[in-house]
């Protein structure tokens, strides 16, 4: 595996082999194959454009062909920041077929985020939306590419430019420059299907967001298996209404299980009900996936609201993922939408869960599923590390054949974020049922959870502690009747730079360092100290419930 990764230990490789989990199969050869068995079938409809499986496999090649002619080849990382346009799996792909990672960034990260991924990978090359909109995503990644050192600096490639043209000014390398008139077959590398494929970003806990390395064989055992749970057939019609490069629209199913199916990706351009129940609609989408919010803006929308005319008979399934849907609103999802609902729990360091077709309703509706693999190994332990009685509330963790065993180049917090034996510590508290099935009950980690979009405070605290008018911060949840969680800061101002310090000038110090708008907190107390714990830490747990007590008293 390569430099900086952990790999499996060999018995357990060995093991995920013999039972037809890693197949060596690897995405180059994934595309190939759907290309050839589903070749004029749609694989993915953007807007207006509808792409054949046959025409996403020539497209790969010809602009894995430009790609290989500008130098980049096997084993090279590629920041890839886009938004949901078909080019995202034309590019993808074409770095798969010359053996190069896609880093798979969101379309919310800025230069702190982007920098880091650009930084920790040495990519080279940032793949950037170059279409109009409030943000200006080439000027970004132009900085960004600037800040490495002589001769690592990377190719900036701009994506969908209304005046292609014009994107060279801007220090941009326009995508359709890329593609060459002819695939050249000398170009294309078979990857490795043992090694990384590509990174994942996790949600992290501590300091800057950690890189995921997930390899062909673990990945597309997790994305052929969810295909399986999931039902996905070549009818299959999957509405990508998340950022498509998340794990979760991407791999549970996703639209790689939609591809090994046979089936199609309709890409929607933002989550709104007015953009996707229209897109259900004239699709006939048979599978969703959402977020809490979103799924409950859509609930909300249909009924009684502004999308209660629509047709929505083709849908079949609504996944809901990322974070804790309550039982209220999953009641809801059957009457109002008139499909299945199933609920996912799943991460991007691996394990995924699913409610399953089979499963009565209180299961649907109270529990987040159960793992994807029969060799997906659950521990469910209390503070002291000891695993608690059966169907008692502790932290997960695991360990199986798509569960990483490390982040990469990340020895020290590795140490702490798997066990010496290799189950990862997911951070979150669950019970499991007799069944197996696991319902979420909090968690142990300092993590907010916005929606869905993670935040490590840590990370938020020390861009925060970089204003010269801020002793100290401390970042935490609060809750919100509609995220689930956002996120407060308490700030204490140094001596003397008490009048410097105000909400507005902090949200503005903290966007002109390029963090992502979903970190930027949605409220900011300004306090004199914080609370301590016995051993004199901030004490984050009484600075919660005091924020939850100021809301609760404003309402
Ligand atoms: C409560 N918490 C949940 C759920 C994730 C499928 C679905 C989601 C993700 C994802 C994913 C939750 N109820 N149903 O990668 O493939 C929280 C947990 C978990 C963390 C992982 C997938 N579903 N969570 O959300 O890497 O805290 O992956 O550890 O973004 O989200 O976040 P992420």
């Amino acid at each position: 595996m390569r430099d900086g990764c952990t790999p499996w230990p060999p018995e357990f490789a060995e093991r995920y082999r013999a039972a037809g989990y890693w197949t060596g199969e690897t995405f180059g050869a994934f595309l190939r194959d759907r290309a050839r068995r589903f070749a004029d079938r749609t694989a993915v409809v953007g807007g207006d454009r509808r792409w054949t499986y046959a025409e996403l496999d020539a497209r790969a090649d010809r602009l894995a062909t430009g790609l290989h002619r500008l130098g980049i080849g096997p084993g090279d990382p590629v920041v890839v920041q886009l938004p949901n346009v078909p080019e995202v799996f034309e590019v993808v792909f074409a770095l798969f077929r010359l053996g190069a990672l896609p880093v798979y960034a969101l379309p919310a990260h800025r230069s702190a985020e982007i920098g880091h991924l650009r930084a920790t990978t040495e990519a080279r090359a940032l793949v950037v939306s170059a279409a109009r909109g409030p943000f200006d995503h080439v000027q970004m990644a132009r900085k960004v590419a600037d800040e490495a050192g002589e001769g690592r600096v990377p190719h900036v490639i701009g994506v969908g430019a209304a005046d292609p043209g014009s994107l060279a000014e801007a220090g941009a390398l326009p995508l359709e420059s890329l593609r060459a008139e002819d695939a050249d077959p000398a170009a294309l590398c078979e990857a490795d299907p043992s090694d990384v494929a590509f990174f994942q970003l996790s949600g992290g806990t501590t300091g800057l967001p950690k890189l995921i390395p997930r390899t062909h064989d673990d990945y597309l055992y997790s994305v052929r298996a969810s295909a399986g749970i999931c039902g996905l057939t070549p009818g299959t019609v999957f509405l990508g209404a998340l950022p498509i490069v998340h794990n979760f629209p991407m791999s549970s199913p996703g639209f790689l299980g939609v591809m090994h199916a046979g089936g199609s990706t309709v890409l929607a351009p933002d989550p709104s009900p007015a953009t996707c129940l229209e897109l259900i609609e004239r699709e006939r989408v048979t599978l969703a996936a959402a977020v809490p919010p979103v799924a409950m803006l859509w609930l909300d929308a249909v009924d009684g609201g502004a999308q209660a005319h629509r047709d929505l008979s083709s849908l079949q399934v609504l996944q809901v993922g990322g974070a804790k849907f309550t039982p209220e609103a999953a009641k809801r999802v059957s009457g109002t939408l008139g499909c299945r609902l199933q609920q996912v729990f799943g991460m991007a360091e691996g394990l995924v869960n699913y409610t399953r077709d089979e499963d009565d309703e209180a299961t649907v509706i109270g529990t987040q599923g159960r793992p994807i693999s029969p060799d997906d190994e659950l521990r469910v332990v209390g503070p002291d590390g000891a695993e608690v009685p059966p169907g008692e509330p502790g932290e997960l963790l695991t360990r199986g054949p798509y569960t990483i065993r490390g982040y990469y180049r990340a020895p020290e917090h590795n140490a702490g974020a798997f066990t010496p034996d290799g189950f990862y510590r997911t951070g979150d508290v669950v019970r499991v049922a007799p069944t197996g099935h696991i319902t979420v009950e909090g968690r142990v980690k300092d993590q907010i959870n916005r929606g869905g979009e993670k935040i490590a405070p840590d990370e938020v605290e020390d861009h925060i502690l970089a204003h010269p008018a801020v002793h100290d911060a401390a970042v935490v949840a609060m809750p919100d009747p509609y995220l689930g969680e956002r996120a407060c800061a308490y700030v204490i101002p140094r001596r003397g730079a008490e009048d410097e310090l105000n909400r507005p000038a902090l949200l503005r110090f903290l966007r002109g360092r390029g963090l992502a708008a979903y970190k930027i907190p949605d409220r900011v107390e300004v306090v004199p100290e914080f609370p301590a714990t016995g051993v004199g830490k901030v004490s984050k747990r009484d600075l919660r419930a005091a924020i939850a007590d100021a809301i609760a008293a404003d309402r």
